[in-house]
């Protein structure tokens, strides 16, 4: 930490052209530069997107064999899945041990088929917000479109009906009101990605800006 951005942005920069082996990992539970809350602080663009069960849709589309368009119904006819994992802002909050229950994004996986070429994810949310991450990191065992949390549906200031959580990312990762999720063969920055966000988005190497 206490870097300017200036160097930062060169580190980073460096990183990305491969001319310099990533900083070390950090292996505590506390991603660097983080501080422990016990609350649940709501972050989003100013907008909570109202989404009537019936008319939810999750969309899956790009390069997959099937894409498909799920109701509420037909997402929860697809195996359950939960999960405990630590959630992590760039804004240096963390919190730890949220309960989400949903559908594992390997299950989704399986449904539609990514294409050989499919290496990157790009999510749309009904409030207008996206974000995006390489395939592999959506593919970890704790990824997930979840539907609920500690054992009750998301309420909408956290972005229900459905949110995206991937827990080894900074949490701007995962998409509150999650509605489509496109297969890419090329990378495709998001809302933050766009405004000075790390395109990597890794806690424990501090990875917070571009
Ligand atoms: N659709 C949408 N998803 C979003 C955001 C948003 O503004 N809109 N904010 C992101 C950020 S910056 C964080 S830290 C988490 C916050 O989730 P929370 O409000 O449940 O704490 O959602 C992420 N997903
Ligand atoms: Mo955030």
């Amino acid at each position: 930490m206490g870097d300017t951005l200036t160097e930062r942005k060169e580190r980073w920069a460096r990183k990305q052209a491969g001319k310099e082996k990533s900083p070390v990992r950090s292996h505590d539970r506390l991603p660097p530069g983080q501080h422990l809350t016990n609350g649940f602080p709501v972050l989003d663009l100013g907008v909570q997107p109202v989404v009537k069960l019936p008319d939810w849709r999750l969309e899956i589309r790009g390069l997959v064999e099937n894409p498909v368009t799920l109701s509420w119904e037909e997402f929860h006819a697809l195996m359950p899945f939960e999960d405990v994992s630590d959630f992590h802002c760039v804004t240096t909050w963390s919190k730890y041990d949220c309960r989400w229950s949903g559908v594992a994004f390997f299950t989704l996986v399986d449904l539609v088929r990514p294409r050989p070429e499919a290496r990157f994810v790009y999510f749309t949310s009904y409030d207008g917000y996206s974000t995006n991450t390489a395939l592999e990191n959506c593919l970890d065992d704790d990824v997930l479109v979840a539907t609920q949390f500690d054992g009750k549906p998301i309420t909408k200031d956290h972005g229900g009906p459905a949110r995206v959580i991937i827990p080894k990312l900074y949490a701007w990762k995962g998409a509150k009101f999650v509605r489509t999720v496109e297969f890419l063969a090329e990378d495709k920055p998001g809302f933050w990605e766009v405004r000075g966000y790390s395109n990597t988005a890794d806690p424990w190497t501090d990875d917070r800006f571009a």
